[in-house]
């Protein structure tokens, strides 16, 4: 039975409760966007050796597409039924294509926060550089002017004011997961905490 009575236990994964509104959950201070140095960048081991990078104009034209998906935090609440829209990562996997020795991707934010991602799950095709929430603009508190979405995982797996990707030939952990939180992040898992790591989900702590 889901915990508020009237939703599906099967839309939630196990030990999330939902929450109404959208509560601002981050760490750190809210940074001020600044369009003439914001970039988005690719760089790491993408196939040609080259960094690729947008100016927010440039980003901003990438082709648009929504989705339709649910954001779970690992301290137990989620909101289901958001439309994000902004870039598939797809499409920046297939303009800046990775070499093929790539298997994973750190994302990176502003004041050096980072998150680590399986290439499959960043390639999945619900991961998307969101610029919008229900058809309207982000606010800075919630990662105005990028953020990344990948809904089958942990919202800690999207960076709010993302500012690039590196691609990597080995796992590497992102902020949060050098600092308890588990490698991989499956909310339907409950890959909560790093210590419930089975041998193989990541790199050494
Ligand atoms: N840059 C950055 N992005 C972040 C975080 C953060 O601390 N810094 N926290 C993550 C976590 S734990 C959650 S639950 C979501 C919350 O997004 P919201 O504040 O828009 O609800 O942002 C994620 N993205
Ligand atoms: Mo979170």
């Amino acid at each position: 039975m889901g915990q508020r009575g009237d939703e599906p236990a099967e839309l939630l994964p196990p030990g999330q409760r939902v929450q109404r509104g959208w509560p601002v959950t981050h760490y750190g201070p809210v940074p001020k966007f600044r369009p003439e140095r914001w970039e988005f960048s690719v760089f790491g081991a993408t196939a040609d050796g080259a960094k690729r990078s947008w100016n927010h104009d440039e980003f901003s034209a990438l082709p648009y597409a929504s989705v339709v998906a649910d954001l779970h935090c690992v301290t137990k609440f989620s909101m289901l039924g958001s439309e994000w829209g902004g870039i598939p990562a797809r499409t920046i996997l297939e303009t800046v294509p990775p070499a093929p020795a790539v298997s994973h991707v750190m994302v990176w934010a502003e004041y050096g926060y980072s998150a680590n991602l399986r290439l499959a799950d960043f390639g999945s095709d619900s991961a998307l550089f969101a610029t919008h929430k229900d058809g309207e603009l982000l606010t800075a508190e919630h990662g105005f002017p990028l953020r990344l979405v990948v809904p089958h995982l942990y919202a800690w797996k999207g960076p709010k004011w993302v500012r690039g990707i590196e691609y990597m030939t080995a796992d590497r952990r992102g902020f949060w997961e050098e600092r308890g939180y588990h490698n991989l992040g499956d909310p339907w898992r409950e890959q909560r905490y790093s210590y419930q790591e089975q041998p193989g989900d990541g790199p050494d702590l």
